[in-house]
């Protein structure tokens, strides 16, 4: 092994391993010459593994043996570096133009290297489109681009309403205690109201919610005695239910307002501006009596018939009018449980369901439609 190079005149090396002076060349590998010679020389050494290298470049058949070449002759080992080593044993004045040539070589080499290698792959790649019968010509697939829910469109729509009349979002849990789904709305556990609404009960005290009421509740007790309170609570509640009209799961926006001077007419005025923010101008509403435990009084809210604007149709079965909404005015007992003292504020509260909005104001027939999955019916929106 040579171990070390002693300085000597240009020409001759010195390999100390067995202290006898070797001849100028000494073969390392049949491609490799280790070679001290006069600036000269090592310069046509040079012009001579640019030749080789040059037709070994244009000739390499695929991208491994094109690697390998430039590993043979730009590696840390490679040729070109091995005679970069032996200039440290030239004088000083020969070295320059030998560095400028080592290196206009290895630019020019790694240039053929790379357009070899992109011809190459362009070969590779129209070889495999030939053997795959690919017509890269073609027009390519659209991308088919989404778009949101009719419910979320609908739902987002609700939501920019009430933002505008100065409304909050509030969201909360959908799996909810009995005490905030049921008895600080004013249903204790032998109500019978309780049945109006077939609830899933995962244990004793803890369900799916049926209604987003409970969101209210937590935020009653949070904020009282802050007043005024104008939230909304938008999202998901379960009952038992499965038919045209009822789903096991949909979708919710309740709204409340607590403040010093809330009155019946208050409600009816943010109902009506509701009504036609999202049904038209024109559209007029009606309250009729109605009992929920949580509000009193109570009512049932309609519109006039988006359909025939109030003359009878089919859709409104001849009435002219379509129920939208429940509402009604904070019942005392639901303000005092969340800490709101009712001889010093009173509130109204509302709620709809989502899907009932979008069926009234696509006309759609089926509530089953918005969660069939079928694009030719979401596509539509
Ligand atoms: C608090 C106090 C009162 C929420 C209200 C209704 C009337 C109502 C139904 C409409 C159709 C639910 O989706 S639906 O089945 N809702 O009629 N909801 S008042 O009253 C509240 C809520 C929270 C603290």
């Amino acid at each position: 092994m040579v171990q070390a190079v002693r300085k000597e005149p240009v020409g001759v090396l010195k390999i100390s391993t067995t202290g006898r002076y070797l001849p100028r060349a000494v073969n390392l590998c049949c491609c490799m010459r280790l070679v001290v010679a006069g600036g000269t020389k090592v310069l046509k050494q040079l012009d001579e593994i640019r030749e080789r290298a040059q037709t070994a470049v244009a000739l390499a058949v695929n991208l491994e043996e094109l690697e390998s070449l430039r590993v043979r002759f730009l590696g840390r080992k490679g040729e070109i570096t091995q005679i970069l080593r032996q200039m440290a044993s030239l004088p000083p004045d020969e070295r320059p133009p030998v560095g400028r040539r080592a290196n206009e070589i290895k630019e020019e080499l790694d240039r053929a290297l790379s357009a070899r290698s992109e011809a190459l792959l362009g070969q590779t790649l129209l070889a495999k489109f030939e053997r795959e019968k690919l017509d890269v010509t073609l027009p390519g697939r659209p991308v088919r681009i989404g778009h949101r829910h009719p419910l979320s469109v609908v739902q987002e729509e609700i939501e920019a309403i009430f933002l505008g009349l100065g409304y909050s979002i509030v969201e909360g849990p959908e799996v909810e205690l009995d005490y905030y789904n049921f008895e600080a709305l004013n249903l204790p556990k032998d109500h019978p109201a309780r049945d109006m609404q077939d609830t899933f009960f995962i244990s004793d005290d803890v369900l799916l919610r049926t209604h987003t009421s409970p969101v209210q509740v937590r935020t009653l007790e949070r904020m009282a005695p802050k007043l005024p309170v104008k939230i909304i609570a938008p999202g998901k509640v379960y009952r038992r239910d499965d038919d045209a009209t009822h789903s096991p799961m949909f979708q919710q926006v309740e709204g409340l307002a607590v403040d010093k001077n809330i009155r019946l007419s208050d409600l009816k005025g943010v109902l009506l501006t509701f009504a036609q923010e999202m049904f038209g101008l024109e559209t007029r509403i009606r309250l009729r009596p109605s009992y929920f435990p949580f509000t009193e009084p109570s009512a049932e809210v309609d519109i006039s018939c988006v359909m025939c604007g109030g003359e009878g149709c089919r859709v409104c079965k001849d009435t002219g009018w379509l129920e939208i909404l429940g509402a009604g005015m904070v019942h005392p007992r639901v303000l005092a449980v969340s800490g709101y003292d009712p001889e010093r504020c009173r509130g109204f509260a509302f709620g709809m369901g989502i899907e009932r909005v979008a069926m009234l104001k696509y006309g759609i027939g089926d509530l089953r439609m918005f969660y069939d999955n079928d694009l030719r019916f979401l596509e539509q929106f």
